[in-house]
């Protein structure tokens, strides 16, 4: 029975899906031909992943992928969020396809359909390749626009018969900032000056991937990921004005460009200095139209005015801001330290209504991270993940009560399907819905996960209790 908070149902053509990226979860770095990734570089730094961790097994879906579409069939969703990694398909960033590496995807795209699950392909999820790292720095040029959608042509040339629902980019700002300001992500650049650059060419590729999916998949859904942080002032009455530049800097350099053709006129400003060149056509070719914007939402960030920060004067505290797992300072935190914030993702929904047109949003990545314990009992393992159930309910119904305001939302993923690589966390953060024991790949379905059907299957917020019996 469902109590008040649980709302009404949603639409029945509302997806309910789940998400993961290349090189978190396939593992075969090398296999059939695939070129190394900047991201298979940076992991061989020394301090760049915690524990000396890489991707190179991950969950082994490159060699597991029959069963764990078996798994997403048994969870019953409706669709799929996978990332295509660029070097697979294109080994040095330039020329043919590889054969093997296409044919990789086509069995997935066939295997998805096959079970019912309609496939969402995020074209480009950080996997630069190296070669073009090394040729042109990546993005750094203009040119790997160009030559993304050179490789976005090959990869809908070849499953654009069947797959109707394509992603360019995912979150160009986590990109920017983490692989070329801080450099803590690949291509692991510290070139803080080059973000507005580096942020420009990822929108000119999303804008080249567009025109190549119009023109090879006519009919198709398309459109970008972009990660969404609401900001707030860390003090009010004193950090108005951080939070204002901060949130341009963080979300509006997306949006913006994306949804009405400009950048955000006082970052422009402040940025001025190094703001790339522009060609005439850059911004009408970055907004183009497109079906649905994906949104990836966690958590909140707060901002404080810094006058020590050049040009911006701002800093903001980070989504972790050190705290612990649990409870920190009144607030509900994740294994990632980021604060329980499920009226953000209302805001955020609500301000593209209000703001952006209402354009059709397809929440792309929601979820957490929290310490998981196996129970190993006489009955079968249980992982009794209540905390990632509570976070889950709390965010949907917080999404539903967005949709109940008029905000045109079209689905939801779960980051993740599964347990994965975490970047430069390595594999101590848990997202998934399903644990991956890494040593042996054995596979569990999480309580999260079977709350998580139960929801997918009747289009209703269950209540915790009834889907965890
Ligand atoms: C991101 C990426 C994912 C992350 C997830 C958890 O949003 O940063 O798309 O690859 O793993 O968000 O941090």
């Amino acid at each position: 029975m469902n109590d008040e908070r649980s709302g009404t149902p949603f639409p029945a053509d509302f997806l309910f899906g789940a998400a993961t990226a290349a090189y978190q979860i396939e593992g075969s770095p090398l296999a059939d031909g695939k070129g190394p990734s900047v991201w298979d570089d940076f992991v061989r730094r020394k301090g760049a992943v915690r524990g000396g961790e890489t991707g190179d097994t991950a969950c082994d879906h490159y060699r597991r992928m029959d069963d764990d579409v078996a798994l997403i069939k048994e969870l019953g969703l409706d669709a799929y969020r996978f990332s295509i990694s660029w070097p697979r398909v294109q080994p040095s960033g330039r020329g043919a396809a590889n054969g093997a590496g296409l044919d990789f995807y086509s069995r997935l795209v066939d295997s998805l359909l096959a079970a019912g699950i309609r496939p969402f392909a995020t074209l480009f999820h950080w996997d630069t390749p190296l070669a073009l790292q090394r040729e042109i720095g990546g993005f750094l040029s203009r040119d790997a626009a160009e030559r993304f959608g050179d490789y976005a042509e090959l990869v809908v040339r070849s499953l654009g018969d069947r797959v109707k629902d394509w992603i360019t980019v995912n979150e160009p700002f986590e990109h920017a900032v983490f692989g070329h300001f801080f450099g803590s992500h690949a291509p692991g650049l510290k070139r803080p000056w080059a973000y507005p650059k580096v942020m420009h060419h990822i929108l000119l590729a999303h804008a080249a991937g567009m025109e190549r999916i119009r023109a090879f998949a006519p009919g198709a859904a398309a459109g970008p990921v972009l990660s969404q942080t609401p900001v707030t002032p860390l003090v009010p009455g004193r950090d108005e004005e951080a939070a204002f530049l901060a949130d341009q800097f963080i979300n509006r350099i997306t949006l913006d460009p994306i949804l009405k053709g400009r950048y955000p006129a006082e970052l422009r400003r402040a940025l001025r200095a190094f703001w790339p060149r522009m060609e005439a056509e850059d911004l009408p070719r970055i907004s183009a139209p497109c079906d649905f914007i994906g949104l990836n939402y966690y958590s909140r960030e707060r901002a404080s005015r810094n006058p020590l920060v050049p040009l911006l004067g701002f800093w903001v505290t980070g989504k972790d801001g050190g705290r612990p797992e649990g409870e920190a300072g009144g607030a509900r935190t994740t294994a990632m330290g980021w604060e329980v914030w499920p009226r953000g993702l209302e805001e955020l929904l609500l301000r593209m209504r209000d703001e952006y047109g209402n354009p059709r949003v397809i929440v792309t990545e929601n979820g957490a991270a929290f310490t998981d314990e196996v129970e190993r009992g006489p009955g079968a393992p249980r992982v009794r993940d209540r905390r990632r159930v509570e976070f889950l309910r709390d965010y949907v119904l917080a999404m539903k009560r967005a949709m109940d305001s008029g905000a045109n939302v079209g689905g939801y993923f779960v980051w993740s399907l599964l347990d994965n690589f975490e970047w430069a966390e390595g594999y101590r953060p848990r997202f998934g819905l399903v644990r991956v024991e890494y040593g042996t790949q054995e596979r569990l379905i999480k309580d999260s996960g079977r709350w998580y059907a139960a929801l997918a299957g009747t289009k209703r917020v269950p209540d915790a209790e009834e889907a965890l019996q």
